[in-house]
């Protein structure tokens, strides 16, 4: 059966794409696509076209698993010439996500009419590459440079009132009805003189934009694109659309699209898509496991943490109960939580209604009771075992038989917690990462006696709350956190050989990462867990607590911070690291940026190896997910296990052994048989 079908509704050829899940612009499409166009060329019965889709979305852009393959046509530039070509008025009706290829294909008919609640856009830098079948050529001409630029270079969809707004959408419709919409339109132009060209259309391209334009434009956009290839390069492709004319744009779209696609960034950038997919697919759970209800969710501890978290579920609008211990402190949580949400609602995240309907699902209280009706019950209290093996133990003594019971915590074994409760099965660790409300990732920590649906539960309810979720095995500091600890050996390890903490920061942040580990420290206070009396200045950071360096808060650190938190190394912590590396009796060493960066990044690897290796993570592809939706870790790259794939196995194995690091069997034999942790 056909991916593309085609019906006649009188003189309309209506076609139509069935490919799910998200008719994706595969070879079976493009084919279907190019056959209809000549059926309507063939038959003069017809006088015009709509191109509309099956299932939950038009097309959402090329089939990116093509991508790497050798190609098999029509080509997608091919399909949309001809559909621009076609002397009969063809018109794209629009619903879901027109994105990508999609949208380019949209943009090669004369009209586009979309659901009001569709949205378009061209997410291609995303990928690490730009729109490539004549997007950044045909989109500035149909609704400028100053419109198009940002939709290209930043890949972010808009909305079909703004699009409309933009003159990309010609009229709004109804959600339902959409291709009888896309009929009538049609029938509402077949006698026109003319009907509007894509490409040869220039009246809305400012010619005058120039170098001022674009160098603001880089300068106000850029910043927080650094390290990624792709945006440059749909700047110089956009800027060709003003320069040139369409077909030698086009040629530049192509040779542009052509660097970039087989690149490395590209192939990172991809597998960063599929990644994310694949980390919210379990294994060995049966299909037809059941997702329990999750109306109503309590939330214990009203700080930081119980605060964000509360702000995930009441702006999914499901219902929330936060309790505390003190009047105060739960006054301060909701107080905390409001502002929160008038700060994005400032920002236009939220409008005003929006901001008190999720406070109107939030209930405030001191009575633990209160907690009894919820379906699941998320602890965020101090990080004890023994306080949180007392909240279990309470929690499970107040909360209804079957609700879920889940901690926060970020590296306490959750089978403890667990094993105080008489519903096991029911119990699990949801991982928030700080900010909770905004920070992307989510580790749900599966405990011995975790119940399959009580795990799918959870799966399902992250995607509902906007979290990339991974399943994470019951191990010290779970993926992220495990893997973090021996980076921060291997930096406090260097310290100790005289490398400064300014050289190791650099190291990490030009790889790409937001901050080093002692630019964390700062801003976490090195004084955490620290003990005033008991200090002897037996190490660098009980020196620098003891001469108050505390960190960001006390003004200087590892750095010393001016009033805007702007950071300086410090002559005062060079000495006393100097003090620290003469009495070890070591020599010190001196080490390139690129030495440094793999004596941090190495270990983690050999973790994440380790973590494969014990099952603690389903995937390879899961750790990388972790570490770019929860600590910053450059998506340009890949992650840590598609990184190491990229440099070669045997290359990190040779770079731990010269470190002096054991090498685990598992990992040594992957190196050996030159293999991948990502397929
Ligand atoms: N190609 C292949 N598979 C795709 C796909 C695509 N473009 N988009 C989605 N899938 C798969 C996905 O892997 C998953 O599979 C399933 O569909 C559902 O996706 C020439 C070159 C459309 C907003 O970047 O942003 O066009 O895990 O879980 O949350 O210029 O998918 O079930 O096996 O994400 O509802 C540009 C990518 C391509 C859009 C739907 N297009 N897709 O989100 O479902 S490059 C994109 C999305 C291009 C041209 C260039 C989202 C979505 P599985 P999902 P969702």
């Amino acid at each position: 059966m056909s991916v593309i079908s085609t019906r006649k509704d009188g003189d309309v050829l209506v076609v139509t794409s069935n490919n799910p899940p998200v008719n994706a612009l595969g070879q079976a499409v493009r084919a279907g696509l190019a056959a209809a166009m000549a059926e309507a060329a063939a038959d003069d019965a017809i006088k015009a076209v709509v191109i509309t889709c099956e299932g939950r979305t038009f097309f959402a852009g090329a089939d990116i698993t093509e991508f790497g393959k050798p190609p098999v046509g029509p080509s997608l530039p091919e399909v949309i010439d001809a559909i621009e070509a076609s002397p009969k008025p063809v018109v794209a009706a629009i619903h879901g996500t027109a994105l990508g290829g999609g949208l380019e294909v949209a943009l090669g008919c004369h009209y586009r009419i979309a659901a009001a609640s569709a949205k378009l856009g061209l997410p291609e830098v995303k990928l690490g590459i730009l729109p490539g079948a004549g997007g950044t050529q045909r989109l500035p001409r149909v609704v400028g440079v100053e419109a198009a630029l940002p939709m290209i270079v930043k890949g972010d969809p808009i909305p079909a009132a703004a699009a409309e707004r933009i003159g990309l959408v010609d009229k709004l419709v109804a959600d339902d009805g959409l291709a009888e919409s896309g009929v009538e339109f049609a029938r509402s132009v077949i006698g026109a003189a003319s009907h509007p060209v894509s490409s040869a259309r220039t009246d809305k391209l400012d010619t005058s934009l120039g170098d001022a334009f674009f160098d603001e434009f880089r300068k106000t956009e850029l910043r927080r694109l650094k390290g990624f290839e792709a945006p440059e390069a749909c700047i110089q492709a956009v800027r060709a659309a003003i320069e040139l004319p369409f077909a030698e744009g086009v040629k530049k779209e192509r040779e542009l699209f052509g660097k970039l696609v087989s690149g490395t960034q590209s192939r990172a950038l991809r597998h960063v898509f599929f990644a994310e997919r694949a980390a919210s697919k379990i294994d060995d759970i049966p299909a037809d496991t059941p997702v329990l209800p999750i109306a109503k969710v309590g939330i214990l501890g009203a700080g930081t943490m119980g605060g964000g978290i509360a702000m995930n579920f009441l702006t999914a609008g499901i219902p929330v109960t936060i309790l505390e211990r003190e009047q105060a402190a739960l006054d301060r949580g909701v107080a905390i939580i409001r502002k929160n949400y008038e700060r994005s609602a400032a920002r236009g995240k939220f409008t005003a209604e929006q901001v008190e309907q999720c406070m109107a699902r939030l209930t405030p209280t001191l009575e633990m009771t209160d907690l009894a009706d919820c379906d699941l019950v998320i602890e965020a209290v101090f990080e004890n075992m023994e306080v949180k093996k007392e909240v279990f133990t309470k929690l499970d003594a107040i909360v209804k038989p079957g609700a879920i019971l889940a901690s926060n915590t970020s590296y306490l074994n959750i089978d403890e917690m667990a094993a105080v409760t008489k519903r096991p099965e029911a119990v699990l660790g949801l991982h928030f990462f700080s900010p909770a409300n905004v920070m992307r990732l989510l580790e749900i920590v599966r405990a011995a006696r975790t119940a399959p649906a009580v795990l799918k539960t959870a799966m399902a309810l992250s995607k509902k709350i906007g979290k990339v979720a991974v399943v994470s095995g019951v191990c010290h500091g779970f993926i992220g956190n495990r893997m973090l600890s021996p980076r921060q050996q291997a930096a406090n390890a260097m310290l100790m050989q005289g490398i400064t903490p300014w050289a190791i920061d650099d190291a990490l942040t030009d790889f790409g990462m937001p901050m080093g580990p002692f630019q964390m420290s700062d801003l976490a206070g090195l004084d955490l867990g620290w003990d005033k009396d008991s200090s002897k200045g037996e190490t660098i950071r009980d020196v620098l607590c003891e001469r108050d360096r505390r960190g960001q808060k006390t003004g200087k650190g590892f750095y010393d911070y001016d009033e805007n938190r702007r950071r300086t190394p410090s002559a005062e912590v060079e000495a006393i690291i100097a003090g620290f590396v003469a009495k070890s009796g070591q020599a010190a060493q001196s080490f390139s940026s690129e030495e440094i960066r793999n004596r941090l990044l190495f270990p983690m690897v050999k973790e994440g190896a380790k973590i494969l290796a014990e099952g603690m993570a389903q995937r390879a592809s899961d750790i990388d997910t972790v570490w770019i939706n929860g600590y910053g870790w450059p998506a340009y790259t890949g992650g840590p296990m598609f990184w190491a794939d990229t440099i070669g196995l045997d290359v990190v194995v040779e770079g731990l052994k010269a470190f002096g690091h054991e090498v685990s069997p598992y990992l040594a034999d992957k190196a050996a048989k030159g293999e991948r942790f990502n397929g």
